[in-house]
């Protein structure tokens, strides 16, 4: 590959309604899109999912636009790769920094996918044409939760995700199944427990749960091992896997029986892929999560819950739960239940970049100097 410049661009815009959980509210979401361009013109784009404060992980869009501009992007100029498996290579002499690795390798997989004229799908080993949507629900009340889930039921949706927390749980969740006694429901409480509340929990097993989500703290990896001894329901993990040792380790403990497989997370899709692979073999079952992503990470999210492994639908929503307007064209839709895995090259979507231009609160440019 033969990559002539890369392209940051800091974009920010609102959600169409805050976004709860027991960490913090947002309310504005702030993304990196990258873009790299090839010496023939092609470019591949990917999107730094890092939030503006550190409240999911340590990363933030700060911390992400110095590692890619003074750190990843350097090293990129002085090392040509020929496939974007390369570039995660070379990225793990850098320490963590998943996300920002994860902007710009992804970029590299569209580019990629593009100068083959492959979809992303295709050339990642995708196999389905069309993959089940999920939806997450993160209100401030119990009404206003039960009013989301039927606007979400009535748009097609085929699985629900609430957040939980030790304060609004087993009232929250009975409500729901009172209206709702049907749905396919998980909950989520991004670490908001700890093994003292082993009954609190364990209460929960008499909702009919596909799982629950990251209940204890992302380094709990033997407590949560000790909890899905006591658990019936399902312990997936989200936030305890940022690697592929990771996922090796928890299923290796017993910790979780599905994992949440985010690329941003893990440092990009080609480790995204070795965790998906790696839980095929060992039955484990694994979904997409999301990070509420604008299009570009949406599309890649789309390629990746293509691979035969992800056999539960995932956070993967249309851009319309989040945006007014996406920064993609088309945005993507949820048809049925369903959104179709694109087969035009790269990730399949085109870039609205009028709608880019009025979002960006900062761009940079990085030339290479191709000798
Ligand atoms: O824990 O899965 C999570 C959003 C941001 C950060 C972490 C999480 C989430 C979500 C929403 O639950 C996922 C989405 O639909 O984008
Ligand atoms: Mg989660």
């Amino acid at each position: 590959m033969k990559i002539a410049n890369v392209k940051l661009r800091v974009i920010s815009m609102p959600l169409k309604s805050p976004f709860h959980t027991h960490l913090g509210t947002v309310t504005e979401r702030e993304g990196i899109i990258v873009e790299v361009t090839e010496s023939n013109g092609v470019s591949g784009f990917g999107e730094g999912v890092a939030f503006s404060t550190p409240w999911y992980t340590e990363e933030t869009v700060k911390t992400s636009l110095h590692i890619l501009s003074d750190i990843l992007i350097p090293m990129l100029m002085k090392n040509s790769i020929e496939h974007p498996k390369e570039a995660s290579i070379l990225f793990k002499s850098i320490r963590r920094n998943h996300m920002a690795k994860a902007g710009l390798e992804m970029a590299i997989w569209d580019l990629y996918a593009k100068m083959n004229a492959k979809s992303l799908s295709t050339v990642i080993g995708g196999t389905r044409a069309k993959i089940a949507s999920g939806v997450v629900v993160a209100a401030d009340s119990l009404s206003s939760s039960l009013n989301q889930i039927e606007k979400y039921l009535d748009e097609g949706y085929q699985r629900f995700k609430i957040k939980i927390n030790p304060r609004e749980d087993y009232r929250l969740l009975a409500e729901i199944r009172r209206h709702y006694p049907e749905i396919p429901l998980m909950a989520d409480a991004n670490s908001a427990y700890t093994l003292k509340d082993v009954e609190r929990l364990k209460a929960l097993d008499d909702f009919n749960l596909l799982m629950i989500e990251q209940p204890l703290a992302s380094d709990d990896i033997i407590e949560h091992a000790l909890l899905q001894k006591k658990l019936q329901t399902s312990i997936c993990l989200d936030e305890s896997i940022i690697s592929f040792e990771d996922a090796k380790n928890a299923i290796e403990l017993g910790s979780c029986k599905i994992i949440n497989i985010k690329a941003g997370r893990v440092g990009g899709l080609y480790e995204a892929k070795r965790i998906h692979d790696y839980c095929l073999d060992k039955g484990i079952d694994v979904w997409c999560g999301g990070m509420i992503e604008f299009g570009v990470s949406r599309a890649h999210n789309i390629a990746l819950a293509s691979l035969p492994g992800f056999t539960i639908p995932g956070d993967i929503s249309a851009s319309n739960r989040f945006w007014e307007e996406d920064i993609i064209s088309p945005e993507v839709t949820v048809e049925k239940g369903y959104v179709s895995v694109p087969t035009s090259p790269g990730i399949g979507f085109g870039i609205n970049e009028k709608r880019i231009r009025e979002l960006t609160q900062v761009e940079k440019t990085f030339k290479f100097e191709n000798k």
